[in-house]
């Protein structure tokens, strides 16, 4: 086995401040801040970044991927329902027909290459970073987002009186997921409303996901289950081809509205 060079604790130090630094300047004006490293956020984060548009996700675990690792009841296997499963096909992950036009993969795997493919497209991660406010600008368009550290956020303000930072965006997406937390403060300053995620019907929810995909208010988008919980449709379940769908369909619309 080969030996390693030598290398310093305050060269690693420098390396990891000042690449960090580097990025988090870059997204102090953004293009397109993501809130949510789940299926619907990573997936419009990929196609945001192959069309070469700066995109950053914000995601307050120390991982990516939100529910898309196990597939439902602490079950490894994911579901996806034709013509969702084009998209395994482009990121190229395997998936067996379990019934017809009903797929299963291994959400491990299905995972990883989500979150690869975002990476590789050139997304950024602000990880471990909670939202915790909106920008917002002349008649209340949203113009960034307002970020902590995660265990500031969890600390009592007692022992953490820490201001966040912002981040300005052209365009904010809330991928959340069943919280809808971007929608939520606008609804909680009386700007917009949001009625709540309804009650599960796999047949209809996920067709109304991607229709219902789009811009909720001016700089302002919801994509995934932040769409549900704002429209108030039904729920889904353990199956994720909606996700998948809105994260596209939500960079085709953002893609517009950049414009
Ligand atoms: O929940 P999540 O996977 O949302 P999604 O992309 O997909 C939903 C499905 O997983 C499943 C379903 C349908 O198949 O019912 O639940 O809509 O991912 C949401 C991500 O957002 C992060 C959270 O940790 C997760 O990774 N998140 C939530 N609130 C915040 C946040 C916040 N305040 N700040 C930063 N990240």
């Amino acid at each position: 086995m080969p030996t390693f060079e030598k290398v310093t604790e305050s060269q690693v130090t420098r390396a990891i401040v000042s690449s960090f630094a580097a990025d988090l300047e870059k997204f102090a004006e953004g293009e397109v801040v993501i809130v949510g490293g789940g299926p619907s956020g990573l997936m419009a984060a990929r196609e945001l970044a192959l069309k070469g548009v700066r995109v950053l996700i914000i995601e307050r675990n120390n991982y990516l991927g939100g529910g898309f690792w196990i597939g439902g009841y602490l079950m490894n296997t994911i579901t996806v329902r034709a013509p969702a499963h084009l998209i395994l096909d482009e990121l190229d992950v395997p998936y067996k027909e379990f019934s017809k036009n009903l797929f299963v993969t291994p959400g491990p795997h299905a995972c990883s290459k989500l979150i690869a493919a975002a990476c590789d497209a050139g997304a950024k991660v602000l990880n471990m970073t909670k939202f915790d406010d909106v920008v917002l600008r002349e008649n209340n368009r949203v113009g960034g987002v307002v970020v902590n550290w995660t265990p500031v956020s969890a600390l009592p303000r007692e022992i953490t009186c820490v201001d966040p930072i912002a981040l300005e965006s052209k365009l904010v997406i809330d991928a959340t997921g069943h919280e809808a937390e971007v929608v939520t403060k606008l609804e909680q300053r009386g700007i917009l409303k949001k009625v709540g995620e309804g009650g599960m019907w796999v047949e209809k929810s996920e067709d109304l996901v991607v229709e219902h995909t789009g811009e909720v208010h001016p700089g302002l988008m919801a994509i995934g289950m932040a769409v549900s919980a704002t429209y108030g449709l039904p729920r889904m379940g353990p199956t994720f081809g909606a996700m998948l769908l809105s994260g596209k369909k939500g960079a085709e619309i953002a893609l517009d509205l950049l414009k």
